[in-house]
């Protein structure tokens, strides 16, 4: 940790990122970071490559976030917070590793360990925690802004104190937090108050979609693009959904399944090509067939510690750690389906 002090502490420029899509955790801890440095009288800028998520728009001075970087070259120091692997950070990794020095701060026990200096603490609560007690080292002064930022990042990523990554220090540090001038309930309010109705409305569409195993230990939820498309909702609007389907009694999995694109759209423009081709008899191969309906699907996983989910991501060539894992895969939603379920027998 010192010698990732002394590093900041003689930096020139630091190009702070965090993984695409970001959540309250990767924004906070790259806001606080900053906003020392920042105070510190380093030259920084903060780095996403992913539209911010409106709830985090109360974050403080999250209009300096910045979606393209014009040259890579110009910074010395690179500092890449709650990121397992480099590439979380999206299609600049190549450029960012480039950076002469790269300093990885991290909480998941599956960080690649990248870079030129690691900051990885699998105890820590959130990457939130590990910037809070590098601030702490460096002596620098916590302002209510950087406040705001640290709490939000252990509110977040403990589930409100819920998940199982929920310690000691997350309430310690956000009871200093609140001490410097965090407001509970107005941060509570922004992140969990704040939703479109659109948000809600495809909470719903996902709430109808659980399917339960004959077991009853796994849960799994589906949304497709066309629930998106008809809530008006993104991607990031997906985030939090999977706890309802893990809350459910008995269920030792939950599966969220994501189609990336509209099924029925892809089969409407293959239909509307074929019918464009003269001369040809009025067929639409594999119509009903396996390859039009196949699929890219986005599959998070959740345990409630009981079954290991990263081993099933693995069979799927995907990753993660025992409560949270995921994969991607092409495949029909029913071959998809059935795999897993015929997984859950086993636990
Ligand atoms: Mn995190």
């Amino acid at each position: 940790m010192d010698r990732i002090i002394k590093h900041l502490k003689n930096s020139r420029h630091v190009l702070l990122a965090t993984h695409v899509n970001p959540d309250g955790d990767g924004l906070g801890s790259m806001i606080a970071l900053g906003l020392v440095l920042d105070a510190m009288g380093r030259r920084i800028t903060l780095y996403n490559e992913s539209p911010i998520p409106a709830v985090f728009y109360f974050l403080p001075e999250v209009g300096r976030i910045v979606r393209k970087i014009k040259d890579f070259r110009d910074y010395d120091t690179a500092a890449i917070l709650d990121c397992s692997d480099l590439g979380r950070v999206g299609e600049s990794a190549a450029e960012i590793d480039q950076i002469p020095t790269v300093i990885n701060i991290d909480h998941h026990i599956t960080n690649s360990n990248f870079g030129n200096m690691q900051l990885i603490s699998p105890d820590a609560c959130a990457s939130a925690e590990i910037v809070y007690r590098l601030i702490r080292r460096m002596g620098a002064r916590i302002d209510k802004n950087i406040a705001i930022s640290i709490y939000t990042g252990i509110l977040t990523d403990t589930g409100s104190f819920r998940f199982a990554n929920t310690n000691r220090a997350a309430f310690e540090i956000c009871e200093e937090m609140i001490q410097i001038g965090v407001e509970p309930y107005m941060v509570a309010q922004k992140v969990y108050g704040a939703y479109s109705l659109g948000r809600i409305k495809l909470l719903n569409l996902a709430l109808n979609s659980i399917e339960i195993s004959s077991n009853r230990k796994m849960s799994m939820m589906t949304l497709t693009q066309k629930m998106l498309d008809e809530t008006h909702t993104r991607s990031e609007d997906i985030d939090g959904l999977i706890p309802y389907a893990m809350g459910i009694a008995d269920i030792r999995v939950a599966v969220l399944v994501r189609e990336r694109h509209d099924s029925s759209q892809i089969l409407a423009q293959r239909k509307r090509y074929h019918v464009s081709l003269p001369g040809r008899d009025w067929h639409f191969p594999g119509e009903e067939g396996e390859s039009l309906k196949k699929n890219q699907f986005d599959v998070s996983l959740r345990s409630d510690g009981t079954v290991d989910v990263a081993a099933i991501a693995a069979r799927f060539g995907g990753g993660g750690h025992s409560r949270a894992a995921g994969f991607s895969i092409e495949t029909s939603l029913e071959d998809l389906k059935k795999q897993l379920f015929e997984l859950s027998e086993r636990f």
